[in-house]
C-alpha cells in the first residue's frame, strides 16, 4: 500500500490512508502500517522521524551523530552529474527494429542480415546548443541517437535530424559549440544561435553554409520528434563475409511524414509549453499510438564515389537521393517509455564506435574524431569507466572479458584467472565471428592539410535552397534576417550576406533587404566557384512530400457552454478513428455544458491552451460563447494565431463574431476557414486538414513573400 513511489494516485487521497500523527511543532508524521513498507537507510536501516534532525533540545544545533540526517543531504548534494557538452537536453525511448530486407551481400552484421529478426533498441531525442533546462522549440539541430541491442554486441547510430554539419575537421567541433551557446562573459542567449559569436564562426567558415541552409529552413523547427527524419551522416562502410567493403549512409524515415511550425509559432509554444517535443512523445507513446520509422541505407561504392561531384569523406556533403535511392531495409517502431528518466535517458551513453562485425568507419575526419570523443565524454559524465554496467548502457548480449575493478564495478569476474592468453579457461578470441577492421591500404605523408576535393562550399547549399518550395525558402530567408537582425556588428551581418550571394541571388537581395542594408556585400571569395546547375532534389523539402493526412496530429476544439453536442460527439470520434488526438478548450477548466445538457470536460482553459499547441483547431462556440470570447486576449489571439499560422480552422457559423473580433473580415475569408453546420462537415473538414497548413494564405498575406514567388 505504501509502496507507491513515483505513481500517481493522487497524494491527498492516498495521505488520508495513513495512519498519521501531529508532532510538537505541527509536523505531519505518516506512519507505516501492518503490511507498508518502512522507510530505511541506504544502509537499510529503519527510520523513526523523517521530519526532525536530531538536536540537542527542540530549539537548539543538530548534531552530527544524525546519520540519517546526514546520509539524506549527502545524497541529495551528489545527484547531480555533468550535463552533456552538448545535447544536454534530451528525452529517451525503448524501441523495437525488426529487419525487413537482408543486406548479406554487403554485411555480416547479424542485425542486418536475419530478416524478421526484432532487436531492443533505446533512442534518445536532442537539442544541441540549450541546457538540460531549456526549452523544446529551439531553432537547433535535434540529436537522434539510436542505440540497437542486437546479439553481436551494442551498435549506436547517433544521428541526426540534418544530413550534413557545419565544420569538416573535428578540430573546429569546440570552436563551433563556444560560439555557438551563450557567450563566456554574459552566459546568454540561451539555446540560441541568434547572436554575434555565432554568426561570426559561421561568417568565417564557409564549409558551414550548406548546414545553414538545412538549420534555417524549418527543419530546425520540427513540429514533433515523431514527424523528422534521421541521418547517420558520414558514410561509413559495411563488410561482407569477403572482407569487401561497400560505402552505406543510414537514414531513419517518419511514417507519419514529415512537419515542421512556424518560427512565430516556435517562439509562443517556447512560452506555452517549454516541453512540448518530449509530452508530445510521451502522450504518443503513453496513448498506445508509437510513432515508427523506416531504416533506409545508401550504398555506393568506388566507381561511384569517384565519379560523384564531391568527396564522399566530406561531411558538409549529401547523396542527393536522386542519386543514390535509399533502399528500405526495416523498420523501429518506438513504443516504450523509461521508467526513469535518471536511468535511462541521462545516463544512456551513445558512441560512434559502438559498431558490430559487418560495419565500419571511413576517413571522414569528423566522424574519426567523434570516435575519439564519445568515450571520452561518457567518462567525464558518468564517471566510471565501468558505465557499461549501468543497465540502459548493458548489451543484452554476453559479455566476458578480464577487464576489471574501477568505479562501481558491477559485473565481477568469479574464478582466479583475470588475463590472457592462460592455462586455466575462460573467454578466447574467435577469428570467425570477432570485429574484423576493413582491410584498407593506407600511405602518405603526415600532414596537416585540409583536401582540394572539400573546397567547394557553395554548390550543395544552392542545390538545398531551390529544391525548396516557395514558402519555404520564405521562411529560410525570413529566419536568416531574424538571427542576424539579433547581431549587433554589421560587418558580422554583411559578411553572411556575401556568402548568400554564392548560394542564391535572390535569397543575398531579401536578406540585406530584411536588415536594411544600404548595398549589397560583394560575394564572398570562393575556393571553388558554385556549380549552379545541380538538379534540385524533391527529398530536401518538408512540403513537397507531405504526408496528406492529419494522422498522429492534434486537433484543438475550443468550446464554450452551449456549444452543438452533436458537432462535438461527431469531431471527436472522427480525429479518434484516424487516429489523430483532440483537447478540448474551454473559457474554464471545469469544462462547458453543450446544447442538450452533456458535460464536456476541459483538457485546457483557453489561456493555458493557445492554438500553437494544436496542428488545426475548431471553433465550437455559441452564439453567447462567441460574445464572452471576443472580449478575451486569450481567445482572440487564439483565433488570429491559428489563421496567422495558416491552420485550417473549422467554427460554428455562431463563432463569425469571434472570428471578426480576432481579425478576420469577410475579405479574409479562404478555404481554409470551414463552416461546421453540423457533423456532415467533418469528414471534409478532417480531409482538409490532411494538408496541414495553408502555405497560400501566408503567401498571400505577408509582404515579404513577393520575392520567392514568381522563381525568378
Ligand atoms: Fe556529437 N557529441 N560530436 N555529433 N552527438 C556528443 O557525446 C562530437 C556530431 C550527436 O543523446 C557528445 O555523449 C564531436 C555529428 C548526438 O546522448 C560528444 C563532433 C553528429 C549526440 C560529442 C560531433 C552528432 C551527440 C556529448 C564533431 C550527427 C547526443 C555527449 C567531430 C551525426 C547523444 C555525448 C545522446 C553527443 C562530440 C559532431 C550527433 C561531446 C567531437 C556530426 C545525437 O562526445
Amino acid at each position: 500500500m505504501a509502496d507507491v513511489i513515483g505513481k500517481d494516485t493522487g497524494a491527498a487521497a492516498h495521505a488520508a490512508q495513513f495512519e498519521t500523527k501531529v508532532g510538537e511543532g505541527g509536523e505531519l508524521h505518516q506512519i507505516a502500517g501492518e503490511g507498508d513498507a518502512v522507510l530505511t537507510t541506504q544502509q537499510g536501516a529503519p527510520v523513526a522521524d523523517d521530519q526532525n534532525t536530531l538536536r540537542v533540545g527542540p530549539r537548539g544545533p543538530a548534531l552530527l551523530e544524525d546519520f540519517h540526517f546526514r546520509e539524506k543531504i549527502f545524497h541529495f548534494d551528489h545527484e547531480r552529474i555533468p550535463e552533456r557538452v552538448v545535447h544536454a537536453r534530451g528525452y529517451g525511448v525503448h524501441g523495437t527494429f525488426t529487419l525487413k530486407v537482408s543486406l548479406a551481400d554487403y554485411t555480416v552484421a547479424k542485425v542486418l542480415t536475419e530478416v524478421g529478426e526484432e532487436t531492443p533498441m533505446f533512442v534518445r531525442f536532442s537539442t544541441v546548443i540549450g541546457n538540460k533546462g531549456s526549452f523544446d522549440l529551439a531553432r537547433d539541430v535535434r540529436g537522434f541517437a539510436a542505440k540497437f541491442y542486437t546479439k553481436e554486441g551494442n551498435w549506436d547510430i547517433v544521428a541526426n535530424n540534418i544530413p550534413v554539419f557545419f565544420i569538416q575537421d573535428a578540430i573546429k567541433f569546440p570552436d563551433l559549440i563556444h560560439a555557438a551557446k551563450p557567450t563566456p562573459d554574459r552566459e546568454f542567449p540561451q539555446a540560441q544561435t541568434a547572436h554575434d559569436n555565432f554568426w561570426d564562426f559561421i561568417g568565417l567558415t564557409p564549409e558551414s553554409m550548406h548546414m545553414i541552409m538545412w538549420v534555417m529552413s524549418d527543419r530546425a523547427i520540427p513540429r514533433s520528434f515523431r514527424f523528422m527524419e534521421g541521418f547517420g551522416v558520414h558514410s561509413f562502410r559495411l563488410i561482407n563475409a569477403e572482407g569487401k567493403s561497400t560505402y552505406v549512409k543510414f537514414h531513419f524515415k517518419p511514417k507519419l511524414g514529415l512537419q515542421s511550425v512556424m518560427w512565430n509559432e516556435a517562439l509562443k509554444i517556447n512560452g506555452a509549453d517549454p516541453d512540448y517535443h518530449r509530452r508530445d512523445l510521451w502522450d504518443a507513446i503513453d496513448l498506445g499510438t508509437p510513432p515508427e520509422w523506416d531504416l533506409g541505407v545508401q550504398l555506393f561504392d568506388d566507381a561511384f564515389a569517384d565519379q560523384f561531384e564531391f568527396d564522399i569523406l566530406d561531411p558538409t556533403k549529401i547523396i542527393p537521393e536522386e542519386q543514390v535511392p535509399v533502399r528500405i531495409i526495416g523498420s523501429f517502431v518506438l513504443h516504450g517509455l523509461v521508467d526513469n528518466f535518471f536511468a535511462e535517458t541521462e545516463q544512456v551513453a551513445f558512441c560512434t564506435q559502438n559498431v558490430v562485425p559487418g560495419v565500419g568507419f571511413t576517413n571522414d575526419p569528423l566522424l574519426q574524431g567523434r570516435n575519439f570523443s564519445y568515450l571520452d565524454t561518457q567518462l567525464k559524465r558518468l564517471g566510471s569507466p565501468n558505465f557499461t554496467h549501468i543497465p540502459i548502457n548493458a548489451p543484452r548480449c554476453p559479455v566476458h572479458n578480464f577487464q576489471q575493478d574501477g568505479h562501481m564495478a558491477m559485473r565481477n569476474p568469479k574464478g582466479r584467472v583475470n588475463y590472457e592468453p592462460n592455462s586455466w579457461g575462460g573467454p578466447r578470441e574467435s577469428p570467425t565471428a570477432g570485429y574484423r577492421h576493413v582491410d584498407a591500404e593506407e600511405n602518405g605523408r603526415k600532414v596537416q592539410q585540409r583536401p582540394g576535393s572539400f573546397s567547394d562550399h557553395y554548390s550543395q547549399a544552392r542545390q538545398f535552397f531551390i529544391s525548396q518550395t516557395p514558402i519555404e525558402q520564405k521562411h529560410i530567408g525570413d529566419a536568416l534576417v531574424f538571427e542576424l537582425g539579433k547581431c549587433e556588428r554589421l560587418d558580422i551581418r554583411q559578411r553572411m550576406v556575401g556568402h548568400l550571394r554564392n548560394i542564391d541571388e535572390r535569397l543575398a537581395a531579401v536578406v540585406a533587404t530584411g536588415l536594411g542594408l544600404p548595398v549589397l556585400p560583394d560575394p564572398a571569395p570562393t575556393a571553388s566557384p558554385t556549380i549552379i546547375d545541380l538538379p534540385p532534389s524533391d527529398a530536401l523539402s518538408i512540403l513537397k512530400r507531405g504526408p496528406g493526412s492529419f494522422m498522429g496530429r492534434k486537433l484543438g476544439i475550443l468550446v464554450t457552454d452551449g456549444a452543438p453536442a452533436a458537432l462535438v460527439a461527431a469531431l471527436t470520434e472522427a480525429v479518434k478513428a484516424l487516429p489523430a488526438v483532440y483537447e478540448i478548450i474551454t473559457p474554464k477548466v471545469a469544462g462547458a455544458t453543450l446544447d442538450d445538457g452533456t458535460r464536456v470536460e476541459g483538457k485546457q482553459k483557453i489561456d493555458g491552451g493557445p492554438s500553437v499547441l494544436y496542428d488545426a483547431v475548431v471553433l465550437a462556440v455559441s452564439a453567447e460563447g462567441a460574445a464572452l470570447l471576443s472580449k478575451d486576449k486569450p481567445a482572440k489571439d487564439f483565433v488570429s494565431d491559428a489563421f496567422g499560422h495558416a491552420k485550417f480552422i473549422g467554427y460554428t457559423p455562431q463563432a463569425q463574431p469571434l472570428l471578426v473580433k480576432a481579425g478576420i473580415g469577410p475579405e479574409d475569408m479562404d478555404e481554409g476557414l470551414i463552416a461546421l453546420d453540423g457533423p456532415d462537415g467533418v469528414a471534409p473538414f478532417l480531409a482538409a486538414c490532411g494538408q496541414l497548413r495553408l502555405w497560400d494564405r501566408e503567401l498571400r498575406t505577408d509582404l515579404d513573400a513577393a520575392a520567392f514567388l514568381d522563381g525568378a
